[in-house]
């Protein structure tokens, strides 16, 4: 799939091991803490589409399936697919090959789209880096395909940064060398490979920042699909570089402004505001960013705060700006680890109830989003514009779709949000999307807005909603 066919899409992010298993077990018992697996498989993925796709996702996104180092080291055993040993095998905890094609063709079977996680920065090793056996490694199995061991110690130093190591002392990923052509080569051919071997539509690619710029070109090139890179890092000017060098960039400038403003309800509404401006004109192009306020890195949202209306405004602010869309898995069911190993909880034990709160706002605000691409064939490419704020609203309008968020939590009172600087003249007929209200702009062309609880609204053209399903419509 190509980036311009992505945008539209909506993903679902999984760690195989914690989403599904074989057996369908509800009960199957997976401590985060001990960071083992827990029996997640590729076929527990396929028994489980219906819960994802009635939620409205187009798309999933499964963490690495190359074969990884086994055993259990004191970091825990390699559940998370990024200690891989051999690039050429898949991972025989999740299954076989033969299941990766299989949820492969299920997922096209329904007209969604996989996306796969891949790392070309570092092997995985149980074992201080300065004892490395690269002999486990294929291909890659002479040190002289490696940096020389160091760890990384000065984030601040990019060379530092991308030729010393990630992880620690216990668990090394020894870093390749990717200046060298002969590594390049491997990765070109092994992508290109990897994407037709198992239909892949699009790659989630590791450890982005770590590995110099003029890598990526080649490697996205040769995978011949949309590529969205991992760039940790909440600077905008740091993190939209490399989508000169990428299709698309994980938005982490994003991830933590739209997370200060929904996890109290101080939390600051201009410095989102700002950021949606900043990163519009920092980044080559914001509708081919990845936007997420979830991760396997990061607490979860719900360990900042329990609010359910503070939850539903970060997912509504999701999939009605600029960008893909995607939900970590659990966060439907309110999950609420902190940092990771905690953030790893299994889906199963939830019973992958369909009428958790949030699971239902997800769907809702899903169908809003394809509302508004059906309505309006630009609106997917039209930037997202902020146009009012106050201490704890935010007003944003995107082609057709006005967004209201609140910060004022559950608890807030309700009242009405006169709303200015729409653009919407005097008397025109809107529709509020989640509680399917009429409004009329007002004489002064400012829209009445039903506020209630801190929950957000979503506004569009009356006369565009017929046909869509939403508020009644046939
Ligand atoms: C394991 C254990 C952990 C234990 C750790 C030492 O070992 O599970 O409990 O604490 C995989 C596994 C992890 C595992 C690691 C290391 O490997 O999933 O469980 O941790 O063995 C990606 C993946 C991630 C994966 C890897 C490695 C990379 O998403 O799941 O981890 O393949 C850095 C990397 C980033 C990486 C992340 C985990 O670490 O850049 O690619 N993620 C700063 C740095 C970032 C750094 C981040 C976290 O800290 O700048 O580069 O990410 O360490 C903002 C700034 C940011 C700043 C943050 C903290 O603050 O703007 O720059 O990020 O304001
Ligand atoms: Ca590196």
């Amino acid at each position: 799939l190509t980036p311009a066919q992505w945008r539209s899409q909506s993903i679902y992010f999984l760690l195989t091991d914690r989403f599904g298993r074989d057996d369908n077990s509800t009960t199957a018992t997976c401590n985060t803490g001990d960071r083992t697996y827990c029996g997640g498989s590729w076929q527990g993925i396929i028994n489980h589409l219906d819960y994802i796709q009635g939620m409205g996702f187009t798309a999933i996104w499964i963490t690495p399936i190359t074969e990884q180092l086994t055993g259990n080291t004191g970091d825990g055993e390699a559940y998370h697919g990024y200690w891989q040993q051999h690039i050429y095998d898949v991972n025989p905890s999740h299954g076989t090959a033969a299941d990766i094609k299989a949820l492969s063709a299920a997922l096209h079977a329904r007209g969604m789209y996989l996306m796969v996680d891949v790392v070309a920065n570092h092997m995985g090793y149980a074992g201080i880096g300065s004892s490395v056996d690269y002999s486990v490694f294929n291909p890659f199995s002479s040190s002289s395909y490696f940096h020389s061991y160091c760890l990384i110690s000065n984030y601040d130093d990019q060379s530092n940064v991308e030729n010393c190591w990630l992880g620690d002392t216990t668990v090394s990923l020894p870093d390749l060398d990717t200046s060298q052509t002969s590594v390049q080569t491997i990765w070109n051919n092994w992508i290109s490979d990897l994407v037709s071997n198992y239909s892949i539509d699009g790659l989630r690619i590791d450890t982005v920042k770590h590995v110099q710029k003029s890598f990526w070109p080649g490697f996205n090139d040769a995978a011949g699909v949309y590529s969205v890179g991992e760039i940790f890092d909440g600077d905008p000017a740091y993190t939209c570089d490399y989508q000169n060098y990428l299709d698309g960039v994980l938005n982490y400038p994003i991830y933590y402004q739209l997370l200060y403003a929904f996890q109290s309800t101080s939390g600051s509404i201009s410095n989102l505001y700002n950021m949606i401006n900043t990163v519009a004109s920092d980044c080559a192009d914001p509708t081919l960013l990845g936007n997420f306020i979830e991760n396997h890195d990061n607490p979860r949202f719900p360990s900042y705060t329990s609010d359910y209306s503070q939850a539903k405004n970060v997912i509504s602010f999701l999939f009605l700006s600029d960008g893909i869309p995607i939900v970590y898995s659990g966060q439907e069911q309110h999950y609420s680890g902190a940092a990771d190993p905690a953030n790893r909880e299994a889906l199963w034990l939830s019973g992958y109830s369909t009428t958790a709160e949030l699971y239902q706002w997800i769907a809702t605000t899903n169908k809003i989003r394809k509302l508004a691409v059906s309505a309006d064939s630009s609106y997917i490419t039209t930037k997202n514009s902020p146009f009012y704020q106050d201490s704890h609203t935010l007003g944003m309008k995107k082609g057709s779709v006005i967004t209201v968020l609140s910060n004022n939590g559950a608890s807030g009172s309700a009242y009405t949000l006169s709303l200015s600087g729409s653009g919407y003249s005097s008397g025109t007929k809107l529709m509020e999307l989640y509680t399917c209200t009429s409004i009329t702009v007002d004489s002064s062309g400012n829209i009445p807005v039903p506020m209630t609880s801190g929950l957000p609204r979503a506004l569009i053209l009356a006369s565009s909603i017929s046909t869509t399903g939403l508020c009644g419509s046939t």
